[in-house]
């Protein structure tokens, strides 16, 4: 019997891209056979998610896409269109950090199994900035 190609996406900013972000990448890459990566636009960001990157949509984009467990990359505009990308895209994984956890399990009526994977610990954007501000490398 041939194995099933599954498809996977999650969502995100992925800003000052770090090893927090890559393991998520990795994990997510892991649980199927293509990932796509909802990338959360700036206009989303800033009006949606009061988040102001460092890196531009573009920029971002073309991060994600340089690595090797991202087959695509697509713009993240609203926080209803999972409903339809699930659909579109047929979809058979949502995986996101679990600091969401619970709160797309909604996706599970469309069939689609929803998995929150353990954020990594220690790393973040905003420790990233706000340890750079103070002018030291990072400090764990
Ligand atoms: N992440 C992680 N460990 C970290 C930091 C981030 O596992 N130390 C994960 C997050 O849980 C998320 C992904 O990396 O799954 C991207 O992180 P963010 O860019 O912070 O994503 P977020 O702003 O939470 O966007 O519609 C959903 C949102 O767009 C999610």
């Amino acid at each position: 019997m041939a194995k099933e190609f599954k498809r996977v996406i999650t969502y995100g900013t992925f800003d000052l891209l770090h090893y927090g972000h890559i393991s998520l990448l990795k994990r997510a890459k892991e649980l199927g056979d293509y990932l796509i990566v909802a990338l959360s636009t700036d206009e989303f960001n800033s009006k949606m998610k009061n988040k102001y990157c460092y890196f531009n949509y573009e920029q971002r984009k073309n991060l994600l896409q340089a690595i090797r467990y991202v087959d695509l990359v697509i713009p993240e505009e609203t926080w209803e269109q999972k409903n339809t990308d699930v659909k579109e895209f047929k979809i058979d994984t949502f995986v996101i950090g679990d600091d969401w956890k619970g709160k797309f399990d909604f996706l599970m009526e469309q069939g689609v199994e929803v998995v929150y994977l353990p954020r990594t610990p220690e790393i973040s954007t905003t420790q990233i900035k706000s340890e750079l501000k103070n002018g030291g490398c990072l400090k764990l």
